[in-house]
């Protein structure tokens, strides 16, 4: 059976899996939830009792939290492995996921993404104090990740891995505020991977637009 991915089409967390089953080839379905509504279905809450997406069901066997789902995916399909097999890389990679969570997902997305790119785009006004709060701490996000970047064509190595999609698809976000895309060029190396990431057809397959 086809795994069935339940989320918000706008969501970064939900935007990752899609990018991993995508990388993947797997074929599965959607199911629409947003877990900004007053009234999120009970039905997904005994999915997901904390109420963000993504979910994802597999034959019988649920799944929340994005890093358990997409390292799931790595191993229960065929298709390019996403996870390095070095323990070194390994550990490196779960570090960036570790790192994007914790310190760049807030201030890139929830900060400088809505409030300089989302609330302007439906004629809403960002909130000027939680944009620059957000540029400062993304800059010290955004080093610490340049800093972590392999010296190679992508952020853990040579082939491409999940750290790659998780960083990518809120990097895909920040990248559409002209100070977040400013913050990234300055970093060369995260710049360089994102030109190359921004390029794969997967990313467009997945990019959700604004919300109209
Ligand atoms: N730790 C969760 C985070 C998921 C998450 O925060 N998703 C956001 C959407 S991008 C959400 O559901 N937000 C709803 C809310 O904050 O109430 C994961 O890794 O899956």
């Amino acid at each position: 059976m086809r795994p069935i991915l339940h989320g918000y089409r706008y969501s970064v967390y939900v935007r990752i899996a899609r990018l991993v089953l995508e990388e993947k080839g797997v074929a599965y379905q959607r199911a629409e939830v947003n877990p900004f509504a007053a009234d999120v279905p009970a039905a997904y809450l005994a999915l997901h009792p904390f109420g963000r997406v993504p979910a994802l069901v597999h034959d019988g066997f649920a799944l929340y939290e994005t890093g358990a789902i997409t390292r799931y995916i790595d191993r229960a399909f065929p298709g390019p492995a996403l996870q390095p097999e070095a323990p070194r890389r390994l550990a490196r990679m779960d570090q960036i996921i570790g790192v994007v969570d914790a310190y760049a997902y807030w201030p890139l997305v929830r900060q400088v993404f809505v409030h300089d790119v989302l609330r302007p785009s439906t004629g809403a006004n960002g909130d000027p104090a939680e944009l620059e709060q957000g540029l400062a701490s993304a800059s010290k996000a955004l080093d610490a990740l340049e800093t972590l970047a392999a010296n190679d064509r992508w952020l853990t190595g040579p082939d491409l891995s999940l750290a790659d999609l998780h960083f990518g698809a809120m990097i895909a976000y920040f990248a559409q505020s002209p100070r977040g895309a400013a913050l990234l060029a300055a970093r060369p190396r995260l710049a360089g991977w994102w030109r190359q990431l921004a390029r794969r057809p997967t990313l467009a397959t997945t990019d959700p637009g604004l919300p109209s």
